[in-house]
């Protein structure tokens, strides 16, 4: 056996986006495409001779021998060790902490998260630094430019291990360490919540659903909701991950996990439900006919962490993506901690936890976390809504309602326009963009444009620059909307609208999102022109 070196050309669509590289699985399954990335990532971080590595993924179709690769390519550029979830298995925030927890130099997570699976749909790849998070832009530019002279590749010539079997094997000089893929994480949430307190609530009937819409989380919901906590056998439903993910859209919406927004807006429904996406790292939470906004679930977990006992001694701040709602602010205000705004994409708030100036962090899409990992995390968000259950003895709904009351709610929705021709996404996008500058002082209907600009960024840490991370219109009063371009999609373009609207009137704290936002909506089309431009009468999805 040996190390082989393969020709190869490079690619010209190989740049990272807001989460590594996403592309239709085929187009990774094509000559070289997979391997001429890998060969970027280690070539980008200076090599790997002798480094330590985690690599897994989310169990879609083409994990198995994706892992394979890249295993084969680690032991021929001279890789010491990789640590394996079995059966290649890892979800996102197990990867970061296998990352952390045998401190190894750096991992390779696979998975397209929330996109669909399948030998038609979508897959990914990304790099995960030392401390456990996504690789930050300086890092992902460095792959980017040796993805551009791309000119060979180091493989070995020899069969990967079988990633079945738990414990160490050799492949040429690297060792593989197979491992169990739930253990560590699993013993790592007891260390952070209530777990007594948990399963009281469980003991007393409580009822809960968790929707892991066939993908990785189903493995750590059941061994830790079922095994560890003692919620009833078939709480977790779609348990099992699937390479298609059973056909479902792995996506934790209203939306997309519909069965479970059915089940809990049933007049029998469970008391709690949720669910989680294909690599493990999203959360949505719904209570007994009531649905908690990701911006919300953000704000409540803020002022309620100390209730978990690796929060008890309280939070040091807390940081949300741009777009997501300021509802988590106003509770940061009244904690007197600082909230950081950073760049949508959770890679920015590596180095805020890095440096302890936050501990929670949090994006209107779902996204929810802590720095126990350097991911957003799912089932934790999970655990932490039931933690606060249980030490509150409040269900969702009145957590909800106190919250609104006590900081007035920030209502909140997102209009997606998916998979749009790349040059009317364009078109609309530069258009606000060269109108900004106008824009403020003018007025429509009730609302008058108070500021209007792109957001940029510049790390409190480090000091590194992101421009150009999104539109923003201001009006007074603190309502807003915010344009981006997705940075995950595989096809055409998607424009993302978040709208945002405060309000304390006790009176108007319970309306429809989409009634309450009507006035922004409508200034937003007034002023983009979504319907003209796209040629679109209404969003594909709104959360
Ligand atoms: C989307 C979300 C963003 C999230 C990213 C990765 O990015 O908006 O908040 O961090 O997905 O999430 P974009 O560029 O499409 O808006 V995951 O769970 O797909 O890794
Ligand atoms: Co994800």
């Amino acid at each position: 056996m040996s190390i082989l070196t393969v020709e190869t050309t490079p690619f010209d669509d190989q740049k990272p986006g807001t989460s590594g590289l996403r592309k239709k699985t085929k187009v990774f399954m094509g000559d070289h495409y997979l391997e001429n990335f890998v060969q970027a990532i280690f070539d980008g971080i200076g090599g790997v001779t002798g480094k330590r590595l985690v690599v897994g993924g989310d169990g879609r179709f083409y994990n198995d021998k994706a892992v394979k690769i890249i295993l084969r390519m680690a032991a021929a550029n001279g890789a010491a060790r990789v640590i394996v979830g079995q059966g290649g298995l890892l979800s996102t925030p197990a990867a970061s902490h296998l990352i952390r927890l045998n401190k190894t130099d750096g991992g390779i997570i696979l998975s397209a998260s929330h996109n669909p699976g399948g030998e038609n749909e979508d897959f990914g790849i990304k790099y995960n630094t030392a401390n456990g998070g996504p690789a930050p832009e300086g890092v992902t530019d460095a792959i980017f430019a040796k993805t551009k002279s791309m000119s060979s590749y180091k493989i070995w010539d020899g069969e990967a291990p079988d990633l079945d079997a738990l414990g160490d094997s050799h492949l040429g000089d690297m060792v593989v360490t197979v491992v169990d893929p739930v253990s560590d994480y699993a013993d790592l949430m007891e260390t952070l919540f209530d777990f007594g307190a948990i399963r009281g609530l469980f003991a007393d009937n409580f009822t809960m659903r968790f929707d892991a819409m066939c993908a990785i989380t189903g493995p750590y919901a059941i061994e830790v909701l079922e095994n560890r906590l003692g919620a009833a056998k078939g709480t977790v439903v779609h348990g099992t991950p699937l390479p298609d993910f059973g056909g479902m859209h792995p996506d934790p919406n209203p939306t997309w996990a519909h069965e479970l927004m059915d089940e809990m807006f049933s007049e029998d429904g469970p008391d709690f439900g949720a669910a989680s996406d294909g690599d493990g790292d999203r959360n949505m939470i719904v209570g007994h006919n009531v649905y908690v906004s990701p911006s919300d679930s953000l704000a409540l977990i803020a002022a309620h962490a100390k209730n978990a006992p690796g929060y008890k001694d309280g939070l040091p701040g807390v940081a949300r993506s741009m777009p997501t709602s300021a509802a988590v602010d106003r509770v940061a205000r009244a904690l007197g901690i600082p909230c950081f705004e950073t760049p949508t994409g959770w890679k920015f708030f590596g180095n805020l936890m890095d440096a302890g100036k936050v501990a929670l962090c949090g994006e209107e899409s779902f996204g929810t976390g802590s720095d126990h990992v350097r991911e957003k995390d799912g089932l934790w968000a999970v655990l932490m809504w039931l933690n606060i259950i249980a030490a509150t003895g409040k269900g969702v709904g009145e957590l909800l309602r106190a919250h609104f009351k006590e900081f007035g709610r920030n209502y909140y929705s997102r209009h997606d326009y998916e998979a749009v021709e790349s040059d009317k996404a364009q078109a609309a996008y530069q258009k606000l963009r060269a109108d900004l500058a106008a824009l403020s002082g003018t007025t429509y209907g009730d609302l008058n444009v108070a500021q209007a600009d792109e957001f940029g960024y510049t790390d409190p840490v480090d000091g590194s620059v992101s421009n150009a991370q999104g539109l923003r219109v201001m009006f007074e009063g603190g309502s807003r909307f915010v344009l981006r371009m997705s940075g995950t999609g595989t096809s055409g373009a998607t424009l993302r609208l978040y709208l945002e609207r405060y309000e304390d009137d006790p009176d108007q704290l319970d309306l429809d999102p989409q009634d309450a936002l009507a006035p922004i909506i409508s200034a937003a089309e007034q002023i983009v022109g979504f319907a003209a431009t796209l040629g679109r009468a209404k969003p594909d999805v709104i959360t």
